[in-house]
């Protein structure tokens, strides 16, 4: 009732029935018409580049400015494969032309200002069902599409963070309730340590559909004078994006298939908990290939799925990926796998070496269950992602002069606990219709999106959260503003007892659905003798996605304050004011349906 008065809207369930029809496409559902992938076939398409904007400017002398652009949202169709039709999108990019899927990369410089005007040039009408009896944004009468663009990992203003309520339609005809009064560019300060980051859309209750769209792009911050130093493989043929999702199509001509009908019609006509595709699409095309040089090659890789977790790997097991860094932070020291996991939303950045490999070809695939982690034992299939063919034409024996160093930003703070000065529960609640046990809705810390706020952290501050995940799914935790670092992980014994604890507690009106459900119902006594899982090498630097075990309790140092200089305590602009921030599930299918939380920035 509470969101609902927000929202101020009281809309019987079947105008709401009409709106979807009216307003989002409604697909058969038995399958039949969608594409077999194996159809398709793989490794056709190059790889493709997105276009690369500059978020700064030089002026005369060479001295470097903020950089103005101005990107726009387009309908437009986009080819994912030689032998699928040009498929309809929506895109970011200069103009209707030139948008594409993914869109721009953005390239910025530490401390030189971004500013972006984000301008939605969408149609009245989506083209993917939405589910208006979520806690959505609606476009009202007027139609149109709510977006609003939040950039990930990016230390920014909260009213320039891309708040899912300050979401807008085509000529800001329609706004949402934290719409600022005037339509400022949105101000990206990058005044934070070098690293990945990327943009999407964020509008409450659309996010999946709008990114399942096209809306999703890649954004670096570029540090030449502490980067230059490190002689990593550089420029646009050997310093490479790779922006991983996955999709489904209909086989006539070639449409995005997102399911209309939800697992729980009668809560929510159209939700479903987890999208998954059978087709896996790198910068914009299906299994696409790359001719690489016998030499070094960097790839930033974007898990930008919805729902699919990947755990990566090459077909030469001579070859190793070398991270360089988790999510938008470099590491300490280079850490070589065989393979990883990565969940939706995270960033791994990594080197490959192909004068490793004596193979002509070399597949990456990934083979993580979907849903992630699946049933014990579980083996999923491998799926391919994209195909590396080596170039033999080209000079040889090649010159490679760049470089892996042993040390790469061993200078930002350690993660020590003792820094911490308060602690904080937040408990994952998933609810379930009794009669056929689907998903319907899940919480954070047993409330929903629009309760009242309960995070309050200060500025400046570190602190400890314990994140109990009483689901059975993996959920990427995603904190906007802070950086944090995963201190250790640890299984709870008898779950289900607990979860129904906690969930009897919050259902009798127990207010704290974290510490206070956590604590009644003896959260110590359900961790001793818990396994402690490691946390991968890769991930034990400062990240903004964790992925937290069903079942587990995961202990997190968040910090409220900058990374870079390291003794800073304050941000370079006001954290308290404006709309604030949130954190949620990376899940976008949760995320949208009320897995997430606001979060309020105060004073020491
Ligand atoms: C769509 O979802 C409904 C309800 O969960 C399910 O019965 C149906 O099989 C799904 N259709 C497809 C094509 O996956
Ligand atoms: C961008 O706008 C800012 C502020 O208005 C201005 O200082 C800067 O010179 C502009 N940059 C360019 C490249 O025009
Ligand atoms: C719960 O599931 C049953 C059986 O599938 C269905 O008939 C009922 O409508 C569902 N209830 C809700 C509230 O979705
Ligand atoms: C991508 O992220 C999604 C969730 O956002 C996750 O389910 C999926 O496993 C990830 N895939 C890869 C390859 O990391
Ligand atoms: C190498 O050159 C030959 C002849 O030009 C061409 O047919 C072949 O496709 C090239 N190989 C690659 C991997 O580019
Ligand atoms: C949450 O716990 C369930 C088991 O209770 C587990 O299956 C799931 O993977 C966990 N999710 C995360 C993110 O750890
Ligand atoms: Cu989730």
């Amino acid at each position: 009732m509470e969101k609902r008065r927000f929202l101020g809207h009281c809309l019987p369930v079947v105008v709401l029935l009409l709106q979807a029809a009216l307003l989002g496409r409604g697909d058969d559902d038995d399958g039949s018409r969608l594409l077999d992938p194996g159809k398709l076939e793989m490794f056709v398409d190059e790889l493709p580049d997105m276009p690369r904007m500059r978020g700064y400017g030089v002026a005369d002398g060479g001295k470097l400015v903020a950089g103005n652009l101005t990107i726009g949202m387009y309908e437009t169709m986009w080819k994912f494969h030689r032998d699928l039709p040009a498929t309809r999108v929506f895109a970011y990019g200069t103009s209707k032309e030139t948008a594409t899927v993914p869109g721009p990369t953005i390239e910025s410089i530490q401390g030189v200002p971004t500013y972006v005007t984000w301008t939605n040039h969408l149609p009245p009408r989506h083209i993917l069902p939405w589910d208006p009896t979520l806690t959505s944004a609606k476009p009202g009468r007027h139609g149109g599409i709510p977006t609003v663009v939040h950039l990930h990992g990016g230390v920014q203003h909260s009213a320039s963070d891309g708040h899912s309520l300050a979401w807008f339609t085509a000529g800001h005809v329609t706004t949402g309730p934290h719409f600022p009064s005037t339509a400022a560019p949105y101000e990206y300060p990058n005044q934070q340590p070098p690293g990945n980051l990327w943009y999407h859309d964020h509008a409450m209750g659309l996010t999946r559909v709008n990114i399942l769209a096209g809306l999703l792009g890649a954004y670096r911050v570029a540090s030449p004078t502490e980067e230059a130093p490190l002689n990593l493989p550089a420029g646009e043929v050997f310093d490479r994006n790779l922006v991983v999702f996955d999709r489904d199509f209909l086989a006539g001509d070639g449409s995005l298939f997102m399911n209309a009908t939800g697992n729980n019609p009668g809560t929510h006509p159209q939700w479903q908990p987890e999208y998954f595709g059978s087709v896996v699409v790198v910068n914009g095309k299906a299994w696409p290939f790359l001719r690489v040089r016998r030499r070094r090659y960097r790839f930033r890789i974007l898990n930008a799925s919805n729902a699919r977790f990947f755990r990566f790997s090459l077909s030469d097991a001579a070859l190793r990926f070398i991270h360089l860094a988790s999510d938008s932070v470099y590491l300490a020291a280079p850490v070589r796998t065989r393979a990883f996991l990565l969940a939706p939303s995270e960033i791994a950045d990594v080197i490959i070496d192909f004068a490793d490999t004596a193979s002509p070809v070399i597949v990456l695939s990934s083979d993580a269950p979907a849903p992630f982690p699946g049933d014990p034992g579980e083996k999923a299939e491998k799926l391919p992602v994209m195909k590396f063919v080596i170039d033999e034409n080209a000079t040889s024996p090649e010159t490679d002069t760049t470089s892996v160093p042993a040390r790469l930003m061993d200078g930002y703070p350690k993660p020590e606990a003792r820094s911490a000065t308060a602690r904080r529960w937040i408990a994952m609640y998933e609810y379930t219709n009794e009669s056929n046990d689907e998903p319907t809705h899940l919480y954070l810390n047993g409330k929903s999106y629009m309760s009242p706020v309960t995070e309050t952290p200060a500025e400046g501050t570190s602190e400890i959260w314990d994140v109990i995940n009483l689901t059975d799914d993996n959920h990427p935790l995603h904190i906007h503003l802070a950086l944090f670092a995963a201190l250790e992980q640890r299984s709870l014994r008898r779950v289900d007892e607990l979860r129904d604890c906690m969930k009897r507690f919050v259902a009798g009106g127990g207010g704290g659905g974290g510490g206070e459900a956590a604590e009644r119902c003896g959260v110590e006594r359900h961790l001793a003798g818990g396994r402690r899982h490691v946390v991968a090498r890769q991930e034990r630097g400062w990240k903004n996605v964790f992925k937290v075990r069903p079942g587990t309790v995961t202990r997190l140092l968040v910090r409220f304050r900058p990374l870079s200089p390291p003794d800073s305590r304050r941000f370079p602009f006001d954290v308290t004011s404006g709309p604030g921030y949130v954190y949620h599930c990376h899940i976008l299918d949760h995320e949208d349906n009320e897995m997430m939380r606001p979060m309020k920035i105060v004073r020491y």
